[in-house]
């Protein structure tokens, strides 16, 4: 019997948009605390990761997705697949954009996969980056992002403010169905320790190497020994796609590495609050990002849906 007057509201909420627009700094501002990996460059997020907020009230749980692009590999359809099933999976959807810039072809590729979804979920378009923009271009601005997808209902913030995360949170609980928890409301995301601390050394390279090499690495955990609960021991691999770009993330006299080890062994103990001692190894992989198999041990494989 439920005794408790007020009713309890959950369901789930899929924020998308193109790549690089804000959608995993927003989802780390909602949650508190940093679950995603976030960088200044394109295509960070590779896979779909779950924020669960929950309180005695709600629970409300986001669904994080990769940037949908014009994709040059099976990585890029992947994720570009990933992101518009959520679509489908949704109560609300939040549409991020970067209110900096004027609308360009991967918005409208957004736009257009959205508005394929049969019974479309409500969507708000979050006017992201507000910081960037001046206050006389904002409504041009948000009439042109508007003209993409009409029934949007627009809010205008900057996810590096946290006093954005009110103003975000009841107009989604203003949405969302009454309801029953989905999952323990002690968990937070759905993906694991090693996920994230992959995920986290990725984003160490993304923002120490420059040009397209950032984008043809991939990270893989081989051993994440809990030695207690406040050590652990990760050893990881950088996969690279070419034998010439192991040299440029080893760096001269392993300059670079040493410094992408010691900015992701930063952020995965700040995410996991214990000591880390990390080793990392570079390997090549030749062509993982077309090749099916390699994909697979990635985690970069659609579930099956039963
Ligand atoms: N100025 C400003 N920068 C922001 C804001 N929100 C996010 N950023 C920056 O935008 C960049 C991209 O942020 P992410 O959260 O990684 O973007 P994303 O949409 O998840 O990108 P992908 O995972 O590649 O699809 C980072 O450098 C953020 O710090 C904002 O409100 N204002
Ligand atoms: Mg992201």
């Amino acid at each position: 019997m439920n005794i408790n007057p007020i009713p309890f509201k959950s369901g789930f909420i899929s924020l998308v948009g193109r790549p690089n627009v804000g959608k995993s700094t927003l989802l780390n501002l909602l949650m508190d605390q940093k679950i995603a990996a976030v960088s200044p460059r394109p295509q960070t997020t590779r896979r779909k990761q779950l924020g669960i907020l929950s309180n005695d009230s709600y629970q409300i749980i986001f669904m994080d997705t990769p940037g949908i692009h014009q994709p040059h590999h099976k990585l890029g359809e992947y994720m570009n697949e990933v992101a518009t099933a959520t679509l489908k999976d949704a109560d609300v959807i939040l549409w991020i954009v970067d209110a900096a810039q004027a609308p360009n072809e991967e918005d409208k590729l957004v736009a257009a996969r959205m508005a394929t979804v049969k019974e479309l979920p409500p969507v708000i378009l979050i006017l992201n980056k507000e910081d960037q923009v001046k206050e006389a271009e904002r409504p041009a601005r948000q009439s042109e992002y508007l003209a993409l997808l009409p029934a949007a209902k627009p809010m205008w913030i900057s996810a590096l403010r946290p006093g954005c995360k009110t103003l975000v949170l009841d107009d989604l609980l203003a949405h969302l169905p009454d309801g029953v928890p989905f999952y323990d409301p002690e968990q937070i995301t759905d993906l694991y320790e090693r996920d994230i601390a992959a995920d986290l050394i990725r984003e160490a390279a993304l923002i120490h190497l420059r040009d397209e090499i950032p984008h043809a690495i991939a990270v893989r955990v081989d051993d994440f020994i809990e030695q207690s609960e406040s050590n652990a021991h990760i050893t990881a691999t950088i996969l690279v796609e070419r034998e010439s770009h192991k040299g440029i993330v080893i760096g001269k006299g392993g300059e670079m590495i040493k410094k992408i080890g010691s900015l992701a062994r930063q952020e995965i103990e700040k995410m996991s609050g214990r000591k880390v001692f990390l080793e990392l190894r570079v390997k090549e992989k030749k062509n993982w990002r077309n090749d099916p198999e390699s994909l697979r041990l990635l985690g970069y494989e659609m579930e099956k849906e039963n």
